[in-house]
């Protein structure tokens, strides 16, 4: 106790600071961080003291610029930390100096916590400068009670990491090389007996987004045994973290990353600053960018499975998880023309990787390109019985073995980049499919994602899985006057949990004259004009 709270003296935090644990965890300027990790360090061992297994914390600001930086919590099977904790991390961080000792004392009561339970932790950290020391800073947090592991890992390497050491080695080996095995043997079958897969087909361009993935990736490399060719670029040997590259660039500028050639008809994908994320694209012979984006995944991944439980033979559910960013036309693909049934939750993979595990099969994707598929228990054991039924036929096994490869290859744990690109790319082998015919599944509708800056945007309060505003007074019924003007249109305005902004969404059916621009660039005023202290417009 002593020795936690001497510690927690190199630790100070900024009087006043007040931070709260948003969509991703804890994010903002590097600088203003320390004292989190310190407590981030503390609350993680009380966590593995109370759920008597391994947790993790990864150091990351993901997709945002180089400068910030930021600290998720991940709960034994490898998903992210309950809710109840997260208000326990909102509490701790916000505490002041002297508050810290009283509020650790009440949490450890609220959740009788046996302070001699053995704790162990699991670090990871992203390639940012300022995650360096950060990472120290949770480890003092850490060694104040407990256990530790450090390393520098993508954070879905730690998600795989955290519930493979608390399922004894049943979901994969827990260490990195045990990640690339598991990954690479499962592409290797999947892809094995596809015939005349060509140079071209084996080929990938992938830009890692000067970060973590890139060092990963070319690790992976070796053990995928040539099935896979991947060129990497923006590899983090000279340009910034996140700059001008990464998903989230190339999602919402809808253009190509720096730093790459691309030729028409090429295959290329990007991940994000801590590789949870993945989008595609290509150019086409007019020089045309076209982007596959978590949607595309979703469905191309959906239709992939559900043809392979016809195949099988399997009544399973299967469902697909979104969020309000979602094309308009790839929800009407999904439910239309598939058939699967559809849920939007709020932004956050925690959202949708709760509401996923409903349904046997649920696969959820953010459009920006973060997302896994979640296979139930149930699920998991038919698929195993049949591929062990000796009286099934060649045709339905052949499946069973596919989909038993498939859940090898897929980190259920949380969207994860590495692993994703590897099922995309033995979908598109398996299915003879190239990039472009993938991209004519469906057309997206045009739209537009922009970011305001605001003084204080927690002024908006959201419903409706974020479709809608309650707060302030007025914005919504300014949206749904701007957005009935035109067909198909959509609109909605959240503040977002990981950078100080709100974000604005527009889509409609046609670009033409800049139409769909305009919701989105009214939005824009109607976000910033001036308010009343109440957040009514003046
Ligand atoms: C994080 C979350 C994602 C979310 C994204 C943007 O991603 O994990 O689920 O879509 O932030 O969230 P917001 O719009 O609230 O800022 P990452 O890749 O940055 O960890």
């Amino acid at each position: 106790k002593t020795l936690g709270y001497m510690k927690s003296a190199h630790h100070p935090k900024p009087v006043g600071l007040v931070l709260q644990y948003g969509t991703a965890g804890f994010r903002t300027c590097a600088k203003k961080l320390d004292h989190i990790m310190f407590r981030m360090g503390l609350l993680a061992t009380l966590r593995s003291k109370k759920t008597k297994a391994t947790i993790g914390v990864m150091v990351t600001a993901s997709h945002n610029p180089e400068e910030d930086n930021g600290v998720k919590l991940v709960d034994p099977m490898g998903e992210m930390v309950t809710p109840a904790w997260e208000g326990y991390a909102t509490e701790l961080a916000n505490a002041e100096q002297e508050g810290l000792l009283p509020t650790l004392k009440d949490l450890i009561e609220r959740e009788a916590i046996d302070m001699a339970q053995e704790a162990n932790v699991f670090v990871g950290k992203d390639t940012r400068c300022s995650s360096e020391s950060l990472s120290k800073a949770v480890m003092d947090g850490v060694c104040a009670l407990g256990g530790h592991y450090n390393g520098l890992v993508t954070t879905p390497q730690l998600h795989y990491l955290v519930c493979c050491q608390n399922t004894q080695g049943r979901y994969g080996e827990a260490t990195i090389k045990g990640y690339y095995q598991k990954l690479s043997q499962a592409f290797i079958q999947l892809t094995k007996n596809v015939p005349n897969r060509t140079d071209d087909q084996k080929t990938l361009l992938v830009d890692g987004a000067n970060g973590i993935g890139a060092l990963k990736v070319s690790e992976m490399e070796t053990y995928l045994k040539k099935e896979l060719q991947l060129s990497l670029f923006n590899d983090g040997s000279s340009g910034k973290l996140n700059h001008l590259c990464g998903a989230d660039f190339v999602k919402v500028q809808q253009r190509a990353p720096k730093g790459v050639e691309i030729s028409a008809g090429e295959r290329c994908c990007s991940y994000d600053g801590d590789a949870d994320r993945i989008v595609y694209y290509y150019t086409d012979s007019a020089s045309r960018f076209h982007l596959l984006d978590g949607d595309k995944i979703a469905t191309l991944i959906s239709t992939y499975l559900k043809d392979l439980l016809t195949q099988a033979g399997l009544d399973l559910q299967i469902a697909v998880v979104q969020t309000a960013y979602a094309n308009g036309s790839s929800t009407r693909y999904l439910e239309d023309v598939m058939k699967v049934i559809v849920r939007c939750t709020k932004t956050g993979v925690k959202h949708l990787h709760h509401a996923a595990q409903e349904f046997d099969i649920g696969i959820y994707f953010e459009a920006n390109g973060h997302g896994t598929v979640l296979f139930s228990k149930l699920a998991e054991e038919k698929i195993q019985q049949l591929a062990r039924d000796s009286n099934a036929n060649d045709e339905r096994k052949r499946a069973a073995f596919t989909l038993h490869n498939t859940i090898n290859l897929i980190n259920q744990t949380v969207g994860d980049a590495m692993s994703d690109m590897l099922l995309i790319e033995a979908v598109l082998a398996i299915r003879g499919m190239t990039v472009q015919q993938w991209d004519a599944i469906y057309t997206d509708l045009p739209n537009r994602q922009l970011k305001v800056k605001v003084a204080d945007r927690r002024v908006i309060d959201t419903t409706d899985a974020e479709r809608r505003t309650v707060r302030p007074e007025g914005l919504q019924e300014a949206i749904d006057l701007l957005v009935k003007k035109y067909r198909r249109a959509r609109s909605f305005v959240r503040p977002s949990g990981t950078e100080d902004v709100v974000r604005v969404y527009a889509e409609a059916d046609t670009q033409v004259g800049s139409v769909s621009w305009h919701p989105a660039l009214l939005l824009i005023y109607v976000v910033s004009s001036p308010r009343d202290d109440n957040g009514a417009f003046l």
